[in-house]
């Protein structure tokens, strides 16, 4: 497969100025018929008449009422077409029920669904399946089950048939369609334009009464996108349909999201309060594309971040508005780091907009979303909230009904703020996360920081410019009083100084303060600052930081000093949990310790070989030390974080709920989980079940719990995938190649079942210490079942062979047996492109 080139891009040569589909549905023989008005593009010079289409049968081709026979590749078809406006008919026949990739036309449950993106259209009808190509669609559907759903508004329907037609022009990867037996929550809301929009969110009868949630969520979106963005919704119904075999999150496709019913289906008896975050979180997102994504759209896919990155950016200063501001950054930034930071600082790492790629599907990265969100923060830091909102009513205006580029999303800030973002433009084009070095001295009342910046070299680019970057900056005084409230200094340079004058004592920097900015900073400090800052600092997320780097310091010295953990942290922590001024969030984030990849990141970034199990190891004492240390708080902590009352999964019961298990965990290090016993026993909701279960794997004694909790959920998938993902992830590194292949061999692993599958692979795969056992064994547990998935489901093993993205950083006896695997998997006849390519890069 040859890759696809962003510098390549040219327009295609006809414009759509209709697409009519009609679907005859039949598990193995679904027929499609397609009226396709096209029309020379006069803005392109190529006029090669070239239609996408993959694992379809044609039938029957004509062009304006003539039978055509077409020339056909695996990739598509071309023809000899008019010179004027005409009209494309085909008919295929296609096989939802055999389609196991779930990336097309495909079955789930006896119902039938669609994922377009990025190309899946083309395994439906042959079609120029580009983002760049926008046209309204009408579609009919025939069918004899129940519910039968395109995009747009509904035109008429009857027994066994339905049209659709959605007058908003839209690429083809926002094309969907549904037909199942399926039951709707409702409700109605009337735009700020005085539009009534009928809304449903639509499960299996089974899961009927679980969707409140999400369609709370869905209200609160379209009203904050009114309020805060000035974007109202534009069709008369807006539906959502929740698929139990999905390889992602969700879907956006225009007024016909679908999703991973994971992200839609709650109550508090099987959802916990991290479930409910993310479904109110990802129905805002997808709703939020609604207009970053369907209106204006992507002109190709290396534009991705333009409606990705903007997405997030979005949904997070939603989430925020929701919740708690402070928490949500924090937790923004854990993710950015854990994943993210990981994926910058190795095999994979490609910029924002990456300049090539063989698949499109591997760029649905932490990169293009994370990052890419980022990014915009940084530019709306930079230009300030007012700048941000002309910019963006201009980007509106300017470019409503578009195929977009990151080049005019910059255009408009420079015209709305008149700030030149030619350097800024980097963030889009250079991989690798900035390294920013920060020294100081103070002489005479000044106050001088000295920075540097320095990007390090990443695979096809190995010289880096130096960037713009946000440094939000505050100062205190030594008795903890704020002598400079926060301040942006604009590092463009890859040395400069920021000068702060008048100053009667030296103060303690507070940097990167809200972490302006998506870098590393690189500074030595004693702890005894960074335990001041932790008690002192006015800015929530370097609060949190400051704590943070030192547990991480302290953690570090355990590893490679067999040191015991310093006096100075855990009485900081105490200091913290004891804190009643504070969120409970905020305590329960501050109680939680550095994860182990985040630690063996930290060691491999200083230059030494993290060993798995030393990790391990020093994590559990710290534990252990952290448990003793602030014993005499925990069960005062655990008595009065009780959520006495109706379950709510807001977020002041939530961190209640947090603190409160965060104590549990802790305890049960000292009284060998004799309380956690009791709390699992009596838990009344999910998050409380699931807590204490947890608990117990981690300090054992969790099989008759184990027990229990399948016995009462075994008829719940989305509860049972709980079951299987926590015991691989939390497995003792000795045990857990063995629990996790005892796992695969569960009659309920049905593998075939994304959810499932990310479940215990996944799983087992963010169990650091499991999965880089010495032998090689979890490797090859790992690999063995990504080479099955990918003859079956390509784009979900492909995404999941990420787990090898830090190979590179173990010893030599790990990294032969890793690289072994890779090979193993590279070696495979038939491999599909997208793990193709994700083997190439992880073994480049
Ligand atoms: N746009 C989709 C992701 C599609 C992934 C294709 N492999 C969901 C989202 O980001 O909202
Ligand atoms: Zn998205």
């Amino acid at each position: 497969p040859q890759p696809v080139f962003l510098k390549d891009y040219t327009p295609f040569g006809f414009l759509v100025d209709q697409v009519e589909l009609n679907f005859h549905l039949q598990p193995t023989a679904t027929r499609v018929r397609a009226k396709i008005a096209f029309r020379p593009n006069p803005a392109a010079r190529d006029r090669r008449f070239f239609l996408h289409g993959e694992d379809l049968t044609l039938i029957s081709a004509a062009i304006d009422g003539s039978p055509v026979t077409p020339e056909i590749t695996p990739e598509g078809l071309s023809c000899p077409v008019p010179e004027a406006p005409f009209v494309w008919e085909a008919e295929v026949e296609i096989a939802p029920a055999e389609n196991t990739a779930l990336e097309g036309l495909y079955m789930s449950n006896g119902m039938y669904c669609t994922q377009c993106e990025a190309e899946g259209f083309r395994k439906i009808t042959f079609y120029p399946d580009r983002p760049d190509v926008m046209a309204p669609f009408r579609v009919r559907v025939d069918c004899d089950l129940p519910v039968l759903l395109s995009n747009g508004n509904p035109v008429a329907q009857g027994a066994g048939w339905a049209e659709w037609n959605d007058p908003w022009p839209k690429p083809s990867y926002l094309f969907a369609l549904v037909a199942g037996e399926l039951v709707a929550t409702s409700d109605r809301f009337t735009t700020s334009e005085g539009r009534e929009v009928a809304l449903n969110v639509w499960v299996r009868p089974a899961d009927q009464g679980k969707a409140d949630y999400a369609l709370d969520s869905l209200i609160r979106s379209m009203k904050w996108d009114e309020e805060v963005y000035g974007r109202a919704y534009d069709l008369d119904v807006f539906n959502i349909v929740a698929v139990d075999d999905f390889n992602m999150g969700a879907m956006e496709n225009k007024g016909l999201n679908v999703f991973n019913s994971r992200y839609v289906l709650a109550s508090p008896e099987t959802a916990t309060d991290r479930d409910y975050e993310n479904i109110e979180r990802i129905i805002a997102h997808e709703y939020f594309h609604n207009w970053t994504g369907d209106r204006i759209t992507c002109r190709d896919w290396f534009q991705l971040s333009l409606k990705e990155g903007l997405t997030v950016f979005r949904d997070s200063q939603f989430s925020a508005d929701m919740r708690s501001a402070a928490v949500k950054r924090i937790e923004d930034v854990m993710t950015l780091r854990a994943r993210q930071f990981r994926e910058d600082n190795g095999p994979l790492a490609h910029p924002v907009r990456p300049e090539s790629y063989t698949e499109i599907n591997n760029f649905y990265t932490a990169t293009v979303y994370e990052k890419g969100a980022e990014v915009i923060g940084m530019l709306r830091r930079l230009v300030g909230p007012e700048g941000y909102a002309r910019a963006l009513d201009l980007y509106f205006a300017r470019h409503d009904g578009q195929a977009c580029t990151i080049e005019d999303w910059l255009q408009v800030f420079e015209e709305a703020t008149g700030r030149d973002l030619t350097q800024f433009k980097r963030w889009y084009s250079q991989a690798g996360t900035p390294r920013v070095k920060v020294t100081e001295d103070f002489r005479d009342g000044t106050y001088t920081l000295h920075l540097e910046q320095k990007t390090p070299p990443t695979p096809g680019q190995d010289e880096k410019q130096p960037q713009v970057i946000p440094l939000a900056v505050g100062l205190l005084s030594s008795n903890g009083d704020e002598v400079l409230p926060t301040t942006v200094i604009e590092l463009t340079e890859a040395r400069q100084d920021a000068v702060f004058e008048g100053l009667a004592a030296k103060p303690v920097p507070s940097l990167l303060r809200g972490f302006s900015a998506p870098v590393i900073l690189e500074r030595d400090s004693a702890p005894e600052e960074r335990a001041f800052l932790l008690a002192h600092d006015t800015d929530p997320f370097n609060k949190w930081e400051a704590g943070r780097s030192l547990a991480r310091e302290v953690l570090i010295a355990m590893v490679t000093e067999e040191a015991a953990p310093a006096p100075a942290w855990l009485d900081a922590l105490a200091a913290v949990a004891r804190d009643e001024a504070l969120d409970p969030a905020f305590r329960a984030l501050a109680l939680r310790l550095p994860g182990e990849d985040e630690l063996a990141e930290a060691l491999a970034e200083r230059g030494t070989v993290p060993d798995p199990l030393a990790i391990h190891a020093a994590r559990e004492r710290a534990k252990t030390a952290v448990a003793r240390h602030l014993d005499p708080l925990w069960a005062g902590l655990y008595a009065q974080m009780d959520c006495p009352g109706p379950y709510s999964p807001g977020a002041a019961d939530a961190g209640r709920r947090a603190l409160r298990l965060a104590a549990l965990g802790y305890m049960a290090r000292l009284d060998g989980g004799a309380r956690a016993q009791a709390h699992f026993a009596a838990a009344d909701n999910m998050t409380d079940e699931i807590g204490a279960l947890s608990v117990l794997l981690e300090t054992g004694g969790a099989d008759e719990a184990l027990d229990r909790f399948a016995r009462r959920w075994g008829h719940d998938r989305l509860v049972m995938d709980k079951w299987f993902g926590l015991q691989a992830t939390l497995a003792a590194p000795e045990r857990a190649v063995a629990v996790t292949r005892a796992l695969t061999e569960h009659p309920e692993f049905t593998w075939k079942n994304p959810n499932r599958f990310r479940a215990v692979i996944g799983g087992f795969s963010a169990n650091a210490a499991g999965f880089h056992d010495a032998s090689g064994a979890g490797y090859d547990l790992v690999a063995d079942w990504l080479i099955r998935l990918d003859a079956v489901n390509p784009q979900t093993a492909a995404r999941m062979s990420t787990a090898f993205e830090t190979w590179a950083r173990y010893d030599a006896g790990r990294r032969e047996k890793a690289q072994a695997a890779l090979e193993r998997i590279a070696a495979r006849e038939g491999l599909s492109r997208d793990m193709g390519e994700m083997v190439d890069r992880l073994l480049a």
